[in-house]
């Protein structure tokens, strides 16, 4: 699998699933949650909902699917990272994110999925660290459909840390 990094808003990436850093309500939010239903439109916060009444709050760690609505993907992966806690290490909880959205992504058959810097914002993880274990994680996933990951950093700081990352991992 490929692995790529880009300046950039994920809601305009041509790929085949974005993924979305969401919460456990599934309805919506601020950060890059509020910019795919923005974008989106009610077609996804719909789908959502109906996970919702289906299967209860989406646990820490998990991910589901969705369509797209009006954006170019063709699937939206919504996940919920854990919030950063400076007394527990829930490291395996954000490791757990891009795993399972890979596999999701498998089960879709998606090629190529984007991801945000999940848990780097609201959340509070500090971004060198959640680039670290974004970048282990997808390097350690199990073979899948997907040729090629994309991280869509929206900010330089965010961009810089995952450059960073990738360019020590190259070493
Ligand atoms: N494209 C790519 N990245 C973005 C975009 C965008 N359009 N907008 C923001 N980011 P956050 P979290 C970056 O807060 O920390 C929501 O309210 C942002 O700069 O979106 O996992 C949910 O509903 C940061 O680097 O997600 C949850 O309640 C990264 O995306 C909570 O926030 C993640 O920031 C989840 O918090």
């Amino acid at each position: 699998m490929d692995t790529e990094i880009v300046r950039g808003d994920i809601t305009q990436q041509n790929v085949d699933a974005i993924v979305n850093a969401a919460n456990s309500s599934l309805l919506g939010g601020g950060g890059v949650d509020g910019a795919i239903h923005r974008r989106g439109g009610p077609r996804i916060l719909e789908e959502c909902r109906r996970i919702r009444a289906a299967s209860g709050p989406l646990p820490t760690g998990q991910a589901v699917s969705t369509t797209a609505g009006d954006l170019p993907a063709r699937w939206v992966i919504h996940t919920v990272g854990p919030v950063h806690s400076a007394t527990e290490d829930r490291t395996h909880l954000l490791t757990s994110c891009y795993v399972e959205s890979l596999r999701l992504a498998d089960e879709l058959g998606a090629r190529t999925v984007a991801f945000p810097a999940i848990s780097a914002g609201a959340y509070g993880w500090p971004l060198d660290d959640a680039a670290r274990v974004a970048v282990a994680a997808v390097r350690d996933a199990a073979p899948s459909s997907v040729t090629t990951c994309r991280f869509v950093l929206f900010d330089e700081a965010a961009y810089a840390a995952f450059d960073r990352v990738l360019h020590s991992a190259a070493d």
